[in-house]
């Protein structure tokens, strides 16, 4: 009991681990794609409990070669994606990742992503703290078609 007390006290002194804490993913997934295909994409809520706007710069992935944030627009009557450079959560809030919005965009998949399969994602904060979160794979339903 007294040890726990002492490691919560050494953790909320820490200004790392307090910083680190403010940050959560929710119901993250990444989708699960064809035997063929090399390309998914990671969705989830990401909150911020912070009092401070933070930025997401980039993500990696030992799943796959190549990881980019990316948003989608619409131009025209035409969907299509876009990289960005950052995706802001905002102070005491949130931002959703999800299919037709805002996704971290996975290239060169080492192996096709199954069902039931679970990836670890690392994100990197434009303050350079990183946080990784686990992503299952699951069926994404395509409302939308995912075309580079
Ligand atoms: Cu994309």
């Amino acid at each position: 009991m007294k040890l726990k007390a002492l490691l919560l006290a050494s953790l909320a002194l820490s200004p790392l681990a307090q910083a680190k804490m403010d940050i959560m993913a929710h119901h993250a997934y990444a989708r699960a794609t064809p035997p063929t295909a090399v390309t998914s994409a990671v969705f989830g809520e990401f909150m911020n409990r912070g009092d401070k706007e933070r930025y997401i710069v980039s993500a990696t992935t030992d799943a796959a070669g190549k990881v980019e944030l990316h948003d989608v627009i619409k131009e025209g009557e035409v969907m299509k994606m876009r990289q960005v450079d950052r995706i802001t959560i905002p102070a005491k809030g949130k931002v959703e990742l999800k299919p037709g919005s805002l996704h971290i965009m996975l290239f060169d998949l080492k192996a096709p992503l199954a069902e039931d399969q679970e990836i670890d994602v690392q994100l990197t904060f434009a303050n350079g703290e990183k946080h990784t979160f686990t992503a299952p794979v699951k069926k994404v339903m395509s409302g939308m078609k995912h075309k580079h």
